[in-house]
């Protein structure tokens, strides 16, 4: 049973959430309403368009088609700008010790993420060469909780959907990899993501031998 393992980006890779909020308040600000932190935990996970359409709602904010184009391309030229600097010193505790041990057992590695940066992403931390396929916002049509974009990143690694792993951060994320009857490994809080079939907080938490374990299964 040839596995594959799929690794979520932002808040699994990264912590890129810090500079997709930062954006997000700016445009928000601009627009002449608050964005919280606490309000940024619903973007996770979720496509540009798609958190366009909550900050509007947030902020009680009409957008002309015109409007709400520019204001996706405003945010993601700031996102950029906060991005531009990053260095493996953003990569996630541990997550390099995982993706070297699945290589070394020549395990193929997926990125599932729904970002349009992802690569240029992997690219800047000096993750990118770990990855036999990437698929990102750029490849799919269907968002998150959908699981389309964990599918398609089987079907490019060779694996069936039942021998995969998935690493996610994000409820949708979550609900996506059960949808597409894939292992499910919530990173993060095991109350908001109870669906996982399994729960660490970060990285440091997992072993090597959990990875064997999966493996064999
Ligand atoms: P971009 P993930 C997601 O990445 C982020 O969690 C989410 O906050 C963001 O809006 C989305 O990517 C789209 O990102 O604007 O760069 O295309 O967690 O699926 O890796
Ligand atoms: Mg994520």
């Amino acid at each position: 049973n040839k596995k594959g393992f799929i690794f979520d980006l932002d808040g699994v890779i990264v912590d890129t959430a810090k500079y997709h909020y930062l954006a997000w308040k700016k445009l928000a600000n601009q627009l002449g309403f608050e964005f919280t932190e606490e309000q940024n935990e619903l973007f996770k996970g979720v496509s540009r368009k798609r958190c366009l359409e909550i900050l509007l709602e947030i902020g009680n904010r009409e957008a002309t088609k015109e409007e709400f184009d520019t204001w996706m391309i405003d945010k993601n030229v700031d996102y950029l700008e906060y991005i531009k600097n990053m260095d493996a010193s953003e990569i996630l505790p541990d997550v390099p010790k995982i993706l070297q041990f699945l290589k070394e057992n020549n395990v193929p590695i997926a990125l599932g993420s729904a970002s349009k940066n992802a690569q240029p992403i992997l690219e800047k931390v000096g993750l990118l060469h770990y990855f036999d396929t990437i698929v990102d916002g750029n490849n799919v049509t269907k968002a998150k909780p959908d699981p389309e974009v964990f599918l398609l990143a089987a079907k490019q690694l060779n694996v069936l959907p039942e021998n995969c792993v998935v690493f996610e951060d994000a409820v949708a994320g979550v609900e996506a990899a059960n949808a597409a009857n894939m292992v499910s490994i919530g990173i993060g809080d095991d109350k908001v993501l109870s669906e996982a079939q399994f729960n660490f907080v970060d990285f440091t938490e997992i072993n090597t031998d959990f990875i064997k374990e999966l493996l064999e299964k």
